[in-house]
Order: C-alpha cells, then structure tokens, then sequence
C-alpha cells in the first residue's frame, strides 16, 4: 500500500508521527510503560538491523571498491589524480565539519542528567569502554596504532569495537587482490562484488522499515528523555535541531566554498553555469537519496552538458559514486562530535583525528544507496569510543540530511570529473555544451 509515497516522505512521516506520539505521552501524563514495552522495540529492531549490515556492507563495498581501482602498477595518471582530488575534498570536508561542530558545539547545552540517561540508553557496557580507555592509556600513545591491525578478523567483526580493523583487512584484502594473477583474484571480486549488491539489496530492505524505526525511536527518544521532566525533551529537540542546522550549513559551506573554487582554479567553466548544467542530477540526487541511482544521469550531463570525454567520466564518476561521499564525510564528523558531546563525552585531539581517518574510510566504504552514510557513521563512532547505538540520537532528522548530503555527494563528484578533464587538456574554452540530454534540442 505505501509503495506508492516515496521513501524519504515515509520516513519523514514516521519522525513527525513519532514526535507527535511521543509529545502526547509526555504531556497528557500517560505512563512511559508502553512506548518503552511496545514501541521502542521496533526502535531497537531497525538499529540491530542497521549494526547488523555494517561489518560486511564495509567488508564487500571496500575490497571490491580498492580491487577495481584496476592494476595497482597501470594506476594511470588519471587514476592517481581522481583518488588524489578525491581524498583531498574528503579529508577538507570532514575538517570543515569538525571545525563547525566544535565552534557551534550543538550538543553542549544538554543537562547533565538528559546526559546520564542518554549514556545508559546507549551504552549498556559503559564501564567496560572505560576500562578499555584506562587500558589503553596504560599501553602508550602507539597503542591505537597497535589496535587497527586485529588479532581475529572474526572476533573484530563480532565486536562492535573494532570496526577499524575490519576497514583495515578490507583495504589490504583490495590491494592483495590487485597484486595477484588477474584471473584468480576474479572469483574473489566476483564474489565480494556479488557479495556487495546482495547487501545493497539488504539496506534497502532495512530502509522499508525504516519509517516505523524512526517513528519508535522519536517516540521513545522523547517519552525516555523527557521521564518526569518534559522539558529535558525539548532540550533534546532544540540540540537536534542546531545539529541540523550545523550539517546543512556545512553541506551548503563545500558547495560554494570548496567546488566553486576547484572549478575557478582548474577550469574555464562558470560556477553558476556548472550548477545550471547539473541541476537534473542534484534534483534526482536529493529525491532518491542516492549517488548509485544518480550516477547515470550524472555521467550523461558531465558529458553531454559539460562537455568532458566519455574515457574520463567513466572512469571518474563511478569511482566517485563508490569512494567519494564529501557531503557524507562531513555529516559523519558532526555526527560523531555531537553525539560525543550529548552524551557527555570530551573528545581528545586525537579522537577527533581518528575521526578525520575513520570517516575518510567510512565514506570510502559507503555504498551510495540511501541510509548508507548513517550505517557507516557506527563504525566512526565506535573508534573513537563512542556507543555505536548512540545513532539513535541523529536518527531522526537523518533522512532529510540524507537527502542534503546526497546532493553534495553527486556534485562534488561532477566537480573532481571537470577538474580531471581539465587537467588532461579538455574543455579548453570551459563549457561545451553539445546537446541538451532531457529535451535533445541542438
Ligand atoms: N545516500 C548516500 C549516497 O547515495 C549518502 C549517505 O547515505 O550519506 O550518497
């Protein structure tokens, strides 16, 4: 029945249900025991189900994302400054969105004791991280190091913890992959390439429930939070709120702070003449949610529109779609910090620089399907010691970032293809625009 509406409305509809539901339970007084029996269970199912995909969503997108990366010896020169633009606009877009989140500081002003509740809703083994962290200061500065390379793949992939080191045996599984006769390491990406479009298919069934998820988790968000004291849920909503405000500020700051400058230092072609060309892929990036979906049409305008060869689009846009989430990158920074904030935990400088790695990997591993991102954001949070189910907290307005990010995402891919192609003597005089793709007139 709901096939009809599209997916990000239903989800839209399920947080403003799930924040009416949980502003009625508190306000008319009715007793918590329901939402916290009956309603948040569901809650809970859908962020299972969402740590659940992330260990092999990193394990399949990565290795398959590295091995096709080709030849590691005929990396060409295109290859090189596509990977080089990219991590580059990834590694600007994650300090912009620590920058912000640490300057603005949107989950600050929550009170101790919403603080309190929201560590015990999230992190049942709260004192065991503790002791981790007393461990490891224990062990010296190089134990972190230590820490990325695991001992078990399998024990890492069960715990939670240690999401970074199934990052770290996925990018080496890649490159092992590369160096190896081509026709043996095929059935592997065969089947980590097989692997990874099953567990698309899988994020896509978890996103159906998603509208209910979101609806238990605002619900019972509130209803817990609030407890005997209403007001600590609007506290929640207005730092949830600024944190909106933060990631969108930040998404609108790449757009036309860091692209509009690429394209003026690299190429002929006009920003708004740029924007103009790729506004059918930045309308179709926001509706669906989606680079994956997108990039067709990306390719088609890049090519068509802004007159880059097909040999560098093909190779550029598709890597992007996979490895380049810039809008992403920035969104899983202020996430990270701001859940660590809410929750009460100060994060050191060189937690926020294992943010700065994890979440360069986390976008790299993120496949551009809806939702994507937030999965990935679990494993940022659980390097840096924060509860991985403290996405519940973000949970709400992260269907509408999504949509956000996804724009970036796409755009920022467009861009590096302009700036590629420039480099290799294309679009001398900037815009070629051949033929218009959506109405085939001259
Ligand atoms: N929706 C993802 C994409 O397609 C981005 C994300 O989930 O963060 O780019």
């Amino acid at each position: 029945m709901f096939k009809k509406i599209p997916l990000h409305t239903q989800i839209i509809a399920g947080l403003v249900l799930g924040l009416v539901f949980g502003l009625v339970i508190i306000q008319f007084g009715f007793s918590p025991e329901f939402t916290v029996f009956y309603i948040k269970p569901i809650g809970t199912i859908f962020i299972n189900a969402l740590k659940m995909i992330a260990v092999p969503l990193v394990l399949a997108s990565l290795i398959v994302g590295v091995a096709n990366l080709g030849d590691i010896s005929k990396l060409s020169r295109i290859g090189g400054k596509t990977i080089l633009a990219y991590l580059i606009t990834t590694v600007i877009a994650i300090t912009m969105g620590l920058l912000l989140v640490n300057f603005f500081k949107p989950g600050q002003q929550l009170p101790q004791d919403t603080r309190d509740k929201l560590m015990a809703q999230f992190d049942s083994q709260a004192g065991s991280k503790a002791d981790t962290a007393a461990a490891i200061k224990d062990q010296g500065p190089l134990q972190p190091l230590v820490d990325i390379v695991p001992e078990n793949l399998f024990a890492a992939a069960a715990d939670n913890g240690s999401m970074l080191q199934v990052v770290f045996f996925a990018i080496i599984a890649g490159i092992a992959l590369l160096q190896i006769p081509k026709d043996k390491a095929k059935t592997f990406t065969d089947f980590f390439d097989a692997l990874n479009d099953v567990i698309i298919k899988i994020v896509e069934y978890i996103m159906m429930i998603a509208p209910y998820g979101v609806f238990a988790l605002m619900a019972s968000l509130i209803v817990e939070i609030a407890g005997d004291n209403p007001d600590s849920a609007v506290e929640l909503l207005l730092a949830l709120l600024k944190y909106t405000l933060v990631v969108m500020g930040g998404l609108v700051l790449i757009i036309v702070g860091v692209y509009s400058i690429m394209l003026k230092s690299f190429t002929k072609i006009p920003f708004g003449e740029f924007l103009k060309a790729l506004r059918p892929a930045m309308l179709l990036g926001f509706s669906t949610s989606s680079s994956s979906a997108t990039l067709p049409v990306t390719m088609k305008l890049v090519e068509e529109e802004l007159g880059v060869s097909e040999e560098v689009s093909s190779f550029v846009l598709p890597l992007g779609a996979t490895i380049n989430m810039n809008g992403t990158s920035l969104y899983q920074a202020v996430a990270a910090v701001f859940i660590a904030q809410a929750l009460g935990m100060d994060l050191t400088l060189s937690q926020q620089l294992t943010i700065v790695l994890t979440a360069t990997l986390a976008a790299i591993g993120s496949a551009g399907v809806p939702g994507a991102g937030l999965i990935m954001l679990i494993i940022v949070l659980e390097a840096i010691g924060v509860p991985g189910a403290g996405v519940a907290l973000i949970i709400a307005p992260d269907r509408i970032l999504d949509m956000f990010r996804t724009v970036v995402n796409v755009t920022g891919d467009a861009t590096v293809c302009c700036v590629v192609a420039s480099t290799e003597g294309e679009l001398p005089d900037g815009l070629i625009r051949q033929s218009n793709p959506f109405t085939n007139t001259e």
